[in-house]
């Protein structure tokens, strides 16, 4: 059966988006506009009342959460590389990164990009952005300190969804134009793992996916 991913240009989505084109699923891309709210529309949110993407609709039911729909892809597709699922400590510590970025970077970004979900005072929020650039400076130095200590990729030999969730991550501090002159390893690995076609064939996706049909409804009528 068809999988629906809805995901969000320049979002976290293209590490669900990634993996599902890694395991060759028949999938339908979905993609909203964050700026424009489509998270908040009633139709988006009677799937993920969290209003955030990913999220991905498959076998009857909504899965939500980029660390579990991964663990879901890379369990139904155990040959596609998405996780290392033949070795389970390297699972394990692969998990412990992946969780490190959806907990503590992203919520740094989050602190930047999204200061409506910590507070609604607007003084509030500037400090919100300034610490979120220096905590999230700091959480870039000790990643920097990891490119090479577990092989060529983070989680060890092989690129998994923590390589590209490492991607993702990078496009935001661009964004948040964060001196990454300190962090040179790791931006040398983003620079080399863009290149790759795997890597560009979930960007190329990213950029020409199509947005929902209730949007499409709306702009019809
Ligand atoms: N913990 C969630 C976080 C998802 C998340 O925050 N996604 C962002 C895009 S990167 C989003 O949907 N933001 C919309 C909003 O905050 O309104 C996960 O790992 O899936």
């Amino acid at each position: 059966m068809s999988m629906k991913l809805y995901g969000a240009s320049g979002s976290c989505a293209l590490v669900a988006l990634w993996a599902v084109e890694q395991a060759g699923a028949d999938y339908e891309l979905v993609s909203l506009n964050l700026g424009a709210g489509d998270q908040r529309h009633p139709a988006f949110l009677a799937l993920n009342p969290h209003g955030r993407v990913p999220a991905l609709e498959t076998d009857g039911a909504v899965i939500t959460e980029l660390n579990a729909i991964l663990v879901y892809l890379a369990a139904r597709f155990p040959g596609a590389g998405i996780l290392p699922m033949n070795d389970v400590l390297l699972l394990g510590r692969t998990m412990e990164l992946l969780c490190w970025f959806s907990s503590t970077v992203h919520v740094h970004v989050a602190q930047c990009f999204r200061g409506e979900r910590f507070t609604d005072d607007a003084d509030v929020k500037d400090k919100l952005k300034q610490s979120g650039k220096v905590r999230l400076a700091a959480a870039l130095a000790e990643l920097n300190e990891t490119i090479g200590q577990r092989g060529a990729y983070l989680n060890g030999d092989g690129f998994s969804a923590v390589d590209i969730f490492s991607i993702v991550v990078w496009r935001w501090v661009q964004r948040l134009e964060i001196d990454c002159s300190a962090f040179g390893r790791w931006t040398g690995k983003v620079q080399h793992d863009m290149a790759r076609p795997d890597v560009v064939r979930a960007l190329e996706r990213e950029a020409n996916a199509a947005p929902p049909s209730w949007v499409a409804a709306a702009r019809a009528s």
